[in-house]
């Protein structure tokens, strides 16, 4: 497919490959046109793209699935519909260098499992969360009930569920739906600055971030410490990663905390 698509924006910055959700006139709600151009944008980026920035055109990040989508879907079409989200979240997770999602506004339904895909969130003071599938009586479908609950654990999820609840930006954050809350405005500076120093990393270090940890989490003790000493072994054999030993050694790298 390439770069012409009809609900996406892309631009290479730099280093930083800018993914922007465009239906603001539908608030971004996700029809199956866009799924399938967020599955493409996550397969074919630039190789020059060391790390990747998706954010929502308009008044908010997300409205989650277009639900006209489902209006009139059989079982099985639903069911190969949410095969479809789980395959394009999956390529943003596994993607092979990180995700970093800028939140604004409506962060909700499928628009929160998105974001729960990308590695860092930055979330400007005016997003709000919610899962309103409970409300519309449906399920969570694009892999809400595998990532929430570790960002946010079991019972949250389930409260937001059951009860509609929805948390404010700063509510958010304090519970680890993101990682850093910005001044509304400020989120875009934050997450490309972030967005930079995340791509001048070394690319082991980041493929075993965004791959081989996530792996680990989900295996068991044994296998995960085994991956885990395999994915040190091969990361520090890497030349750049000799290099910035070296570097800190003879005292040219920064230290922890400096800019
Ligand atoms: C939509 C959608 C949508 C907006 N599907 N059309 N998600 C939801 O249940 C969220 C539903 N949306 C809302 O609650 C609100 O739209 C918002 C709080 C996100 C934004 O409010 P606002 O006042 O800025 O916009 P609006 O006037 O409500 O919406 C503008 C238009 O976008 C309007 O269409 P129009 O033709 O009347 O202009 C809305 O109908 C349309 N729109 N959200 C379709 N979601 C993988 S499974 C995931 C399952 C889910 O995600 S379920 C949760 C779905």
């Amino acid at each position: 497919m390439g770069t012409d698509y009809k609900n996406i924006k892309t631009e290479l910055k730099g280093k930083v490959f800018l993914v922007g959700l465009n239906r603001p006139e539908k608030r971004n709600a996700v029809n199956t046109e866009t799924i399938v151009e967020i599955e493409d944008v996550f397969s074919n980026f630039p190789k020059e793209a060391k790390c990747i920035l998706i954010y929502g055109e308009g008044k908010h990040f997300c409205a989650g699935l277009d639900l006209s989508d489902l209006k009139e879907s059989s079982a099985i079409e639903g069911m190969l519909h949410s095969r479809k989200w789980h395959s394009a979240m999956d390529k943003i997770q596994f993607s092979t260098v990180p995700v970093v999602a800028l939140l604004h506004g409506a962060c909700v339904g499928g628009g929160l499992e998105l974001a729960s895909a990308c590695h860092i969130r930055v979330a400007d003071e005016s997003t709000f969360y919610a899962l309103p599938e409970g409300q519309r009586g449906i399920f969570v479908g694009g892999g809400g009930s595998v990532r929430l609950p570790k960002l946010i654990g079991v019972s949250r999820m389930t409260d937001m569920m059951l009860t509609g609840r929805v948390y404010k930006a700063e509510e958010g954050y304090q519970i680890g739906l993101s990682q850093y809350i910005e001044e509304t405005g400020k989120g875009m500076e934050k997450a490309e600055e972030l967005a930079e120093k995340i791509s001048e990393n070394a690319p082991m270090t980041n493929f075993a971030l965004t791959n081989i940890l996530p792996r680990i989490v989900d295996g068991g003790h044994d296998v995960g410490l085994m991956m885990e000493s395999m994915a040190g072994a091969i990361a520090q054999d890497a030349p750049e990663a000799k290099q910035r030993l070296r570097d800190f050694l003879e005292g040219r790298a920064k230290k922890v905390g400096e800019n």
